[in-house]
């Protein structure tokens, strides 16, 4: 019997030794440990010896029992790191491949403008408002002094949606609310969509407006062109300078056109500026004394500036522009140009 149980431990520790896998592993148990197993088989055999020898090899098998079973543990564990090594091998991550790109996508031109011009007026305390796009007659004209035969008033002109309500045609009608709503001092910068009847490579019957308005104690154009050089300069470049010309808008008295000097030539002249050295950005003026009190401030205590900036013109004119168009199709072949 002794014999048996030797040739059994050397038949299976041979046999561990060819256990890598899995499969090997289960072979080994069922061969060794499983109720039909040798060792097992072995147990049933006992019956067989004599009664004399059967402690001595009851034990033998028992111990011969613990060590197959010990051997199989550790094999188990072995075959285990060995396929865990083996899958995390075969799993390993190259580093050095390129990353897939994907197309990402970009902010509007006019977006980028906007943020632009926001920063630049933010930095000097501006708030931001922003009004309705449905207004009255009396936001959009009256209290901006626009008299009742101004052009602007006009079918041609204003898209009317019945005889009282209409399409703003300028972000003004926000600096009246935010009058109505707030004391000075007021510093505010109001953006938004407005809608006049005018369709050429210049114009569209929609488009972007940015409209400041200052009021306070001892304001005058002089704080204007301050403000609108800070501007220009974030905008274009820290070398530009404005420069004001009379004009007349009825919000606003005195009234300026405010130049630009050529960021392209810096003045020398060149086709952007038409070789005149000067470029055309936005308007502006000395509040009306009349707008100030139908939004019931007493002009001989309180004065205001105010100005307003085409978006699309300063799209057009920063990243050269031709047709006002291209802004509105989304065209990615165009939108793609200003991914930053
Ligand atoms: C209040 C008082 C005055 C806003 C102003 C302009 C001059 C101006 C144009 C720029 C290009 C319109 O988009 S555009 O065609 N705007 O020239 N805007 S003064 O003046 C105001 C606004 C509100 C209460």
């Amino acid at each position: 019997m002794q014999a048996i149980i030797d040739e059994l431990a050397r038949q299976a520790e041979a046999d561990l030794a060819q256990v890598t896998s899995k499969e090997t592993l289960a072979s080994f148990w069922q061969k060794y440990l499983s109720k039909n197993g040798q060792v097992p088989a072995l147990m049933k055999n006992l019956r067989t010896v004599d009664a004399a020898e059967r402690p001595a090899m009851g034990k033998a098998i028992n111990e011969l029992k613990q060590k197959v079973q010990a051997d199989y543990d550790a094999a188990a564990v072995r075959v285990n790191q060995a396929e865990l090594a083996a899958r995390n091998a075969a799993e390993t991550v190259d580093i050095t491949l390129p990353a897939k790109t994907r197309p990402t996508g970009g902010l509007h031109p006019l977006t980028l403008v906007r943020n632009q011009i926001i920063d630049a007026f933010a930095g000097m305390g501006f708030e931001i408002y922003e009004g309705p796009e449905i207004e009255d007659d009396d936001h959009c004209f009256t209290r901006l002094n626009v008299p009742k035969d101004h052009p602007a008033r006009d079918m041609q002109d204003t898209f009317y949606l019945s005889d009282e309500l209409l399409l703003r045609t300028q972000t003004s009608t926000g600096q009246i609310r935010t009058m109505d709503a707030e004391r000075p001092p007021i510093k505010v910068l109001v953006p938004g969509r407005v809608f006049r009847s005018d369709s050429d490579a210049t114009h569209s019957p929609m488009f972007h407006q940015m409209e400041g308005l200052v009021v306070d104690k001892g304001i005058n154009l002089c704080d204007l062109q301050g403000m609108l050089d800070v501007f220009v300069q974030k905008l274009f470049g820290s070398e530009v300078r404005t420069r004001l010309r009379p004009s007349y808008f009825p919000f606003t008295e005195p009234s300026v056109e405010v130049d630009v000097s050529c960021f392209e030539c810096h003045g020398k002249g060149c086709s952007l500026c038409k070789h005149t050295g000067w470029i055309e950005i936005l308007g502006g003026g000395v509040v009306n004394q009349k707008v100030l009190r139908n939004c019931n401030i007493d002009p001989e205590v309180y004065s205001g500036i105010a100005f307003g900036i085409g978006i699309e013109r300063i799209a057009m004119l920063k990243y050269g522009i031709n047709n006002i168009g291209l802004m509105f199709e989304n065209d990615l072949r165009f939108l793609g140009q200003f991914h930053e």
